[in-house]
């Protein structure tokens, strides 16, 4: 058995050896940002994300208002903003490094980041992207859907979007998070957040995540979640050390 983080790791061991930075942007996008090329003195930050305290049981969805919708969910559908896996490992969580990379500035991927529709929900539902790098938005289902980002920092957008279609936008400043909504289905909630830099994971339901290729040097690493805020923690790391660093959120 092999968990999703080893193969993560090993995938990326794998394309180091053969030399290309590119593909190891592309196949961790998701799950680890978008990892920064290697360094022969990078460090990382490795840890898990859990919570303490009862959270409320995941909300039911209607999405009768739409019955192309509903006819998508045979079982009730649920809303994501509390993903938790076995052990209070807490999902959706977006860890980063908030403070301590100073002036040093970094080349925007050419890849774009998916953000899909489907199901009348967004997948995923906490999106990490880098600030000015694509995010290639696909509408998956047969109906129309609209995106509206209310962000704080970057300029508001509202575009419809038609079934099967795809379009792409970007966020030049940095911002954690921006809610986004479908106006034509008020269920449809989601995140998008914008770096100026690679050191950042959003959890899955395992809580896991890594932060691979620090340089050496002192950090504040922070966790946000939709519902629960953020948390932050110091660090000091070396040069090629691998740093483990919880965080737990509690339920209140
Ligand atoms: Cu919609």
């Amino acid at each position: 058995m092999i968990t999703k983080q080893q193969f993560l790791k090993i995938a990326g061991l794998a394309i180091l050896t053969i030399g290309s930075s590119s593909l190891f942007a592309a196949s961790g996008a998701a799950a680890a940002g978008n990892a920064p090329a290697p360094s022969a003195d990078g460090a990382s930050v490795v840890g898990k994300v859990k919570f303490t305290g009862q959270l409320p049981q995941p909300a039911k969805v209607s999405m009768n208002a739409d019955p192309s919708c509903a006819k998508l969910h045979p079982g009730p559908a649920v809303s994501q903003d509390f993903l938790t896996g076995s052990d209070n490992s807490l999902g959706n969580v977006i860890v980063f490094i908030s403070d301590g990379l100073g002036n040093r500035s970094f080349d925007v991927p050419t890849e774009a980041v998916t953000f899909e529709q489907k199901g009348c929900e967004y997948a995923p539902h906490v999106v990490a992207v880098r600030a000015n790098q694509k995010l290639k938005m696909v509408n998956s289902d047969n109906t129309t859907h609209n995106i509206h980002p209310l962000p704080a920092n970057n300029r508001e957008w509202n575009k419809a979007e038609p079934a099967g279609s795809t379009m792409e936008e970007s966020f030049p400043r940095e911002e954690i998070a921006i809610p986004v909504k479908c106006n034509v289905h008020p269920w449809m909630k989601s995140y998008v957040a914008v770096f100026k830099h690679p050191y950042f994971a959003v959890t899955g339901k395992d809580g896991s995540f890594q932060l691979p290729n620090l340089p050496p040097g002192d950090y504040t690493v922070e966790a946000w979640h939709e519902k629960l805020g953020t948390m932050t923690q110091k660090i000091t790391i070396t040069a090629g050390q691998t740093k483990s660093l919880d965080f737990t959120f509690k339920a209140h």
